[in-house]
């Protein structure tokens, strides 16, 4: 009883819900910056665009009541207090960048549901017992500034700073210039910010929720995911008088590289894959033969021994492919994310919350990567998926109805609340 005694109430609280409209209101004003011709966004990380959607949230975060921090990788912590200040937060958020071509709801769906959990929480004049916050992960998606999840990389200890710094666009701008560009280098030192536990709302961005009817995804854990630079270097040569068999052509090698990385997908499946997303051609001439190509190679699994295997793979196709031309090769494997399982206790939480709103919950593994999977090793975490239009997402048709996201929105209200409590 001593819950009751500090004043803390337990009991079955009636379910709450979000307000729909108001949620599907700020996303479509988010996505009016960066919008596309097609309907999509992009924030590339740290552009002029991302740091309007950061103006913009942070304006509607202090408008609801929060109190802003910025660390020092420019992650953005809205919070707002609990009875018990000193309590370690209950936390949720995503990203605000985008891809080149992304879509409206990939990410800052999971940020602006932070965002309607604690304008909701105002709205019902609810005081939970531990702070709440809705934060602002920097560089998800590492389409500009690869790896991916710096961010919450650094902040979980699996990236270092200053490396994250020091990371490159393909212009040569670095992360740590951009960042203080924008204005969003903190002082908080990365990683010092206490999270009880961390909830991440997001589109599934595949197909399985769609096909099965279902509203809710309670997700499990996520896929292992490898990134790679390989450099391929062989000769330039004069495109009209160099004989097919006197070439040393790196593009016609990379070209066969990743019609193998297909196939060694294809022997992994079903469910790995690989993906050549990025490639640089030099000197990129109409009549010049390529002496050289950089190119970025993506592979998943969900199993740690399959995606080693893909990995094994991959380094003997690249032997076979260019020893017998001549061609050079460096490959760096720039990010390595094991596969991870979600803290039990907060899948619960997220079962039993969708549960408590009529859906019946899809347990599932995610296939794309999530700043939750960095969260994870450093506070109990769990994730919330919805669904989108024909599972398609990192394109700028992605898009999802105003019922699944406020629905997904609910479950996060739900479940965040019964891991603050509620202060009776
Ligand atoms: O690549 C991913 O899985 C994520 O969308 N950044
Ligand atoms: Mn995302
Ligand atoms: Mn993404």
């Amino acid at each position: 009883m001593a819950a009751a005694s500090a004043g803390l109430d337990r009991t079955a609280a009636p379910t709450l819900r979000v307000d729909g409209a108001r949620l599907w209101g700020s996303l479509m004003a988010m996505a009016e910056i960066g919008a596309t011709a097609k309907g999509g966004s992009c924030r590339l990380a740290l552009s002029d665009e991302d740091r309007e959607g950061r103006d913009l949230f942070r304006r509607w975060a202090e408008e609801a009541g929060c109190s802003i921090v910025i660390d020092s990788m420019g992650n953005i912590f809205a919070r707002r207090a609990g009875r018990d200040a000193s309590a370690a937060p209950v936390a949720t958020g995503s990203h605000l960048d985008t891809q080149p071509t992304g879509g409206k709801f990939d990410g800052v769906y999971g940020v602006l549901a932070g965002l309607e959990v604690i304008r909701r929480l105002n709205e019902l004049g609810i005081e939970t017992d531990a702070p709440i916050e809705a934060i602002v992960w920097t560089n998800e998606e590492g389409a500009r500034f690869a790896p991916s999840m710096i961010g919450s990389g650094v902040f979980a200890g699996v990236f270092d700073q200053a490396e994250a710094y020091a990371t490159r666009d393909l212009d040569g701008k670095s992360l740590g210039e951009e960042l203080a560009r924008v204005g969003y280098r903190g002082e908080e030192p990365c990683g010092a910010h206490p999270i009880g536990a961390f909830f991440e709302a997001h589109i599934e961005q595949g197909p399985v929720l769609e096909a099965e009817g279902r509203t809710i995804g309670a997700v499990v854990g996520a896929q292992g995911m490898n990134w790679y630079d390989v450099e391929l270097s062989g000769a330039e040569a004069h495109a009209g008088t160099t004989p097919m068999a006197r070439r040393r052509d790196a593009y016609l090698a990379a070209a066969r590289v990743a019609d193998r990385l297909a196939a060694i997908a294809h022997a992994h499946g079903p469910h790995g894959v690989a993906t050549v997303g990025q490639v640089q051609v030099f000197p990129n001439s109409r009549n010049t033969v390529p002496g050289r190509v950089a190119f970025s190679v993506d592979l998943r699994h969900p199993e740690a021994d399959a995606l080693a295997a893909m990995e094994a793979a991959m380094a003997r196709a690249l032997a076979e492919i260019c020893d017998p031309v001549g061609i050079e090769r460096r490959i760096e494997r720039i990010s390595a994310e094991a596969p991870i399982g979600f803290d039990p206790d907060c899948v619960e939480a997220v079962r039993a919350a969708a549960q408590a709103l009529g859906f019946e919950p899809k347990e599932m593994v995610s296939g794309a990567g999530h700043d939750a999977c960095f969260l994870a090793s450093v506070a109990p975490t769990g994730m919330i998926f919805v669904p989108c239009a024909d599972g398609i997402s990192h394109n700028e048709v992605e898009s999802a109805t105003p019922e699944d996201l406020a629905a997904g929105a609910s479950v996060l209200l739900n479940a965040m609340l019964e891991r603050a409590g509620r202060a009776a």
